[in-house]
């Protein structure tokens, strides 16, 4: 293994200094150190590694150059290889994914009783929702209020958020734990039946509820079962490679493939949600990422090409404390609940370099610094990162605090020898999040009438960061919104009559007038490191 003595005797500098770092409350940066750190340290801010767009709704906006060459890229498809008069499915709601957002607003659409059904290019589950760890926020403790929700949100998205986002966030988030409470979801809570809430980086309140740290796979197993207990069609192993739309311009369903045959599907819908998540595995700048692996993106480019327009594409969420070795969990997500636990991050020399609750975009860049600039990172063999000192956990909290809080941490380093109640382990951030996405109202409606997103794939709530725990509860407020909206439409419209794939030949115009010549299939649907089907 790598200089794995090296390693050793450098986290022996952690630990002698363990007493008196425990101890130390490093200062809040000022917002004026804040902003140079972030424009010279923060991935966002390359300018070199974006793309100004030169077609569609966004034309002139930046995004960064692995989405550009997707968002510009060549339909799967052309208009002749379906025919739309005779749709493989019919249903009145078509939600195109299978993660927490889409399940949420399949149980609200089948609430109202409309025909609902889910798409999903992999299984019901296979989403970033099953990977969060940490939590979700809620502010429904007497020393907080959906009101400062708000501001925490808000100016930790650094004010640019859209208000009226925001707001349906906050408010709705206490109904949205109950709601979840109540189909099943085994929070953490104190023997008389409180539920256990932590701060997370940003927050002024401890409102982060969690089911240990395995919060998202928790969520995400209480609505799959209740997507199958109520009989809601699953149409998994089949991606949605384009909108089809009215003669009017109106969506008015999908086309579908068949992962594994490639045969192509006709499904009609009243409306469309697209909740396909975010983008991690794009790799943005070279980064590994916390993301599973059908993230790439998929829903941006439907949505786009059929008029869809984008907000803050051009922010992505790098978590600070990604895996930064053993090589096989290279990337994987070090939940912030490790410092909500009052791990801190200390760099080579063993001093605590930062305060370890700062905003993630502050404290990635931060970390970012610490390995460069500064020259304080720890080599790994695969690069530099920096220690979180996890045995500080237990020194503060007392023994047994990480198998009980955060047992899915201690076996997934435990695996490789790591035992993370004794020895700190090595972080550097890992792309995490798409802060941006389709543009949408606060009904969740996007540019394109009947067409619906919700979750990652929707931009505008976060502004350009956001908040651990936020995501978990964006997926539920707006997946649901999204559901019930939708459902309510599609019970005031008829089944659109002449389909149209015309969208696809127009945009193609539009490019070459651009003259952008692209060949790269788009949407992604998998990895550029997938193995190919025989
Ligand atoms: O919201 C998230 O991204 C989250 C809870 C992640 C984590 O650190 O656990």
């Amino acid at each position: 293994m790598y200089k794995i003595d090296k390693l050793n005797e450098l986290a022996e500098i952690v630990a002698e200094k363990r007493a008196e770092n425990a101890n130390l409350e490093p200062r809040r940066m000022t917002a004026e150190e804040k902003d140079t750190l972030l424009a010279a340290f923060h991935p966002d801010y390359k300018q070199d590694e974006f793309t100004v767009l030169s077609a569609g709704v966004n034309k002139g906006d930046k995004v960064p150059s692995q989405l550009a060459e997707l968002l510009q890229g060549k339909s799967r498809i052309s208009a002749e290889d379906v025919d739309l008069n005779k749709p493989d499915y019919d249903t009145d709601v078509l939600i195109i994914g299978g993660g927490g957002a889409g399940a949420s607003a399949a149980i609200e659409a089948d609430e109202t009783g409309v025909k609902t059904m889910i798409v999903t290019k992999l299984r019901i589950g296979d989403a970033n929702t099953m990977m969060a760890e940490g939590g979700i926020q809620a502010a429904d403790k007497p020393n907080d209020s959906p009101a400062i929700h708000y501001i925490d949100a808000f100016g930790g998205g650094h004010f640019a958020a859209k208000p009226e986002l925001v707001k349906n966030l906050v408010t709705k988030a206490p109904s949205a734990i109950q709601w979840l409470n109540k189909l099943g979801v085994e929070f953490d809570k104190e023997p008389d039946g409180t539920m256990i809430t932590t701060h997370g980086g940003g927050t002024s309140r401890k409102r982060m509820h969690a089911a240990k740290d395995y919060s998202g796979a928790e969520i995400m197993r209480t609505l799959r079962d209740e997507v199958l207990n109520r009989g809601i069609p699953v149409i998994d192993f089949t991606a949605a490679v384009e909108i089809i739309l009215d003669e009017n311009g109106k969506a008015g369903g999908a086309v579908l493939m068949n992962m594994e045959t490639k045969e192509l599907l006709v499904a009609r819908a009243k409306t469309v949600i697209i909740a396909t998540g975010g983008a991690g595995r794009l790799h943005y700048q070279g980064f590994p990422t916390s993301n599973h692996y059908g993230a790439t993106a998929d829903g941006l480019i439907l949505g786009y090409r059929v008029g869809a327009g984008l907000l803050y594409a051009d922010t992505l969420q790098y978590h600070p404390t990604g895996t930064g070795y053993p090589e096989q969990i290279f990337g994987a997500l070090v939940t912030e609940k490790v410092r909500s636990l009052g791990a801190k991050l200390v760099n080579i020399d063993g001093e605590v370099f930062m305060h370890p609750l700062e905003t993630r975009d502050v404290t990635a860049a931060s970390i970012i610094r610490e390995c460069t600039e500064r020259n304080k990172g720890i080599d790994t063999g695969l690069g530099k990162a920096v220690w979180l000192d996890t045995p500080m956990i237990e020194y503060k909290n007392g023994e047994g605090t990480i198998e009980k809080r955060i047992p899915a941490m201690m076996r997934m380093f435990g695996k490789y020898g790591i035992d993370i109640r004794k020895e700190p382990i090595l972080v550097y951030p890992t792309l995490h999040y798409q802060n941006g996405g389709l543009n949408i109202s606060v009904d969740c409606s996007t540019d394109v009438e009947n067409l619906y997103a919700a979750g990652e794939v929707a931009g505008g709530i976060h502004g350009r960061n956001r908040l651990m725990g936020n995501s978990l509860l964006d997926v539920i407020v707006f997946g649901r919104d999204a559901g019930k909206n939708a459902a309510m439409k599609a019970k005031s419209i008829a089944i659109p009559e002449k389909l149209t794939l015309a969208h696809i030949e127009k945009f193609n115009n539009e490019l070459a007038q651009a003259g952008i010549e692209n060949n790269t299939a788009s949407p992604m649907l998998l990895p550029h490191y997938a193995r190919k089907s025989k």
